[in-house]
């Protein structure tokens, strides 16, 4: 059966190679092997070599020498860290007119209508109406000396760039506000920096910046709006003092005012980025051209030899701009002279602007992988589909485990290429960070999709990163040995019982991509770096033998049981989410309790098929108040959590289905998508008093 399977997937096209292989075995040998390992004895025979790894993989790191158990990137010749990796772009506006340069104008930004092609503004294009909106910025009095911050609050388009461009042009930096913030913390923003003028794309947006300022004392003067706005905004405007007009008049009027670019230097900001904590108001990291450029050149230097840059690569930005991931990966772009095209707005979309756009680099968040995981996963709907599908994907991480990361193994041909296909089919280089990702997961992507695969770990305040996954080391659990760029150390946390001599600690970095400081906050700057410019993550670290950094645990959330034992709530929940039925888990316990409870939100898309299997039917609603889809749910986590390594007292005793996601509307959520867990305590506090005193009855 299985035999007759393959055979036919054989008659396919792309198949002759494999084919004739198979033709010069004799065809006793075929009957005697199978079809299946004669496949297999293929693809031994045509393995390519791995690729050379940057440094011995054995050795990814080094310890600096008289400083306190610090790690080195094993790739820095000496103590001397990167900084920069081309003379001439030692600034993010170096960083464009390099890519000008090397591009010899090309094609630079691109977006698309729905169900068009894209088209494409050039490099000097887009210089020209950068350096036109810098004009009108001066014209309004901002300079390097005087109002220098930007606000800028839109989607990813080209004209998010362009006022980016803008500012880096003539000194001015760029000030990201990103509506799940919400209206408080931008009004907090806007007051913190004292920003008198935000560029925006719709007319919703400058309403809410209205809202925030309006009937109260406030900096804003001046209001860019990308997109076409009516005389009632503009009359609301004035009552507020404020001036509100379209970017292409901005643009006119300051092409009127021509004046020559002031380019900055390597020290002078370039851009203020504001994160939520989980409590608090916003703190705004101050990141310098030459913070993003370390970043970027560390990246460049990884890279340089398993995957140039050139300027025939294209990235597809939907990652929020207001992030520093984002914003770095089209910064590595820029200099290189590459393309950057804009999804359309809308994340539903996002396979089609893949598919239209085919491109060649593609960052990633967990979120996503752990959808396509589960997509794929959820099409192998026979069991031989499924049998054929984990087998092949055993066979690739076999060969990645020896450093082979390919597209055209027979595995590919069979089985993947049709996932490959789904991001466009021309990916070579993804890029995950952000939140942790599971190790299963990034594994069997990795094998899926081919090509090279890095997960880099880190904050805002190291501008994105501080460590990052090797060429050649496809394994995963771990997040890779220090940038090129800084120096990682782990520091005690004796509370928890993580010593640095032990190889464990508080991850301390310290380099050139670290931040100034936060804007007008002296207090919590000096809660995250040190006086000897260490910054502090809160994130728990252990060195594994070959000098690749592994995140264990987290300094915060933590909190222990009755008996003493110490939980450490998110790496459960990470267990959790991984359940098809699960979208969202919240685990509680404190000193209190003997035991964890959870509150989980269902998949709204998964529940109905997943409790179908199981025999139990109903609207997502009804599934989510029946006692046996609860109860399925609760064996299936606490499967996963056996199975994820999970102690008994880890696991979670009971849970209440809930329907209503976390979110950042109903602040459960920071804008970053983490959870506030104060909050949720709160919110849910009658379902977590029900189920523990059902526990004790
Ligand atoms: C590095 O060490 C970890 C833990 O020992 C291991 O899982 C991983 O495979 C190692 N990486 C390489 C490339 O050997
Ligand atoms: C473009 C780029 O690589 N930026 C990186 C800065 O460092 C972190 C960690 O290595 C990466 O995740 C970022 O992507």
């Amino acid at each position: 059966m299985q035999t007759q399977e393959l055979l036919k997937l054989l008659r396919l096209p792309e198949m002759g190679e494999v084919r004739d292989y198979l033709r010069s075995l004799s065809t006793n040998t075929i009957m005697g092997m199978g079809a299946f390992a004669a496949l297999t004895t293929y693809w031994y025979a045509t393995r390519p070599k791995a690729i050379k790894p940057p440094c011995d993989l054995q050795m990814q790191s080094l310890e600096v020498e008289g400083g306190e158990l610090a790690r080195k990137s094993a790739l820095l010749k000496g103590d001397k860290l990167v900084t920069h990796y081309y003379d001439d772009a030692q600034t993010l506006y170096e960083f464009f007119l390099r890519g000008l340069r090397v591009s010899n104008n090309g094609p630079c930004l691109g977006s698309r209508k729905p169900k068009q092609q894209y088209e494409w503004l050039s490099y000097s294009e887009v210089k020209e109406r950068a350096e036109a909106l810098g004009c009108f910025l001066l014209h309004k009095g901002h300079s390097k000396t005087n109002d220098q911050f930007i606000g800028v609050f839109a989607q990813n388009r080209p004209e998010w760039t362009i006022s980016e461009l803008a500012c880096y042009t003539y000194s001015l930096v760029c000030v990201p506000l990103y509506d799940t913030l919400g209206t408080e913390a931008i009004a907090y923003i806007v007051d913190k920096a004292t920003i008198s003028t935000v560029i925006c794309d719709v007319a919703e947006k400058a309403k809410m910046l209205l809202d925030c300022v309006s009937g109260r004392e406030h900096s804003v003067k001046t209001v860019i709006l990308m997109e076409e706005f009516d005389s009632d905004l503009v009359t609301r405007g004035q009552e507020n003092g404020i001036e509100i007009l379209s970017l292409s008049d901005a643009e006119a009027i300051g092409a009127a005012h021509r004046q020559q670019p002031v380019p900055p230097q390597p020290d002078d900001l370039a851009v203020i980025c504001f994160t939520s904590g989980t409590t608090g108001n916003p703190k705004g990291a101050m990141l310098t051209h030459k913070n993003v450029v370390a970043n970027c050149s560390a990246f460049i230097k990884i890279t340089e030899i398993s995957c140039p840059h050139s300027s025939s690569d294209v990235h597809l930005s939907y990652l929020p701009l207001a992030h520093m991931f984002e914003r770095v990966v089209q910064m590595v772009l820029f200099v290189h002279g590459g393309q950057i095209g804009y999804f359309q707005g809308d994340i539903r979309l996002l396979m089609d602007d893949l598919a239209t756009l085919r491109p060649t680099i593609f960052p990633v968040v967990p979120r996503l992988l752990n959808r396509m995981f589960d997509k794929i996963l959820g099409q192998a709907n026979t069991p031989l589909k499924r049998w054929l599908l984990e087998f092949a994907a055993r066979r690739k991480e076999a060969e990645m485990m020896s450093g082979i990361m390919r597209q055209d193994s027979i595995w590919d041909k069979l089985i993947f290429k049709k996932v490959q296909a789904t991001v466009g089919g021309r990916v070579r280089l993804m890029l995950t960070g952000a939140a942790p990702v599971s190790a299963t997961v990034l594994t069997f992507l990795r094998g899926a999709l081919g090509c090279q695969f890095y997960e880099g770990y880190g904050q805002t305040e190291c501008t994105a990163g501080c460590t990052i996954t090797l060429p050649g080391d496809w394994t995963a659990g771990h997040v890779g040995p220090p940038l090129p760029c800084n120096y990682v150390k782990l520091v005690d946390v004796a509370e928890m019982n993580y010593f640095a001599a032990n190889g464990e600690g508080e991850v301390c970095v310290k380099g050139p991509n670290i931040f100034h400081g936060y804007l007008k906050d002296p207090e919590k700057t000096a809660e995250t770096i040190d006086k000897d410019g260490w910054v502090h993550t809160g994130d728990i670290g252990r060195w594994l033998p070959n000098g690749t950094l592994k995140i264990v645990d987290r300094k915060k959330h933590i909190f222990k049981l009755a008996q003493g034992e110490y939980i450490a709530p998110e790496k459960i929940e990470n267990i959790y989410i991984r359940s098809e039925a699960v979208a969202q888990a919240f685990v509680h316990g404190d000193s209190l309790q003997a035991c964890l409870v959870a509150i989980i939100v269902p998949d709204p898309d998964f529940l109905p098929a997943w409790a179908k299997k199981r025999g139990l039917e109903g609207t997502y609603e009804e599934l989510c108040n029946n006692m046996e889809v609860k109860n399925a749910i609760l064996e299936d986590i606490v499967r996963l959590g056996k199975e994820g390594g999970l102690k008994s007292f880890e696991q979670v005793k009971d849970i209440a289905l809930d329907t209503e996601m976390f979110s950042v509307q109903n602040s459960l959520l920071t804008p970053t998508f983490k959870a506030k867990r104060a909050e949720l305590r709160n919110h849910f506090r009658k379902q977590i008093d029900l189920l523990y005193s059902n526990i004790k009855m």
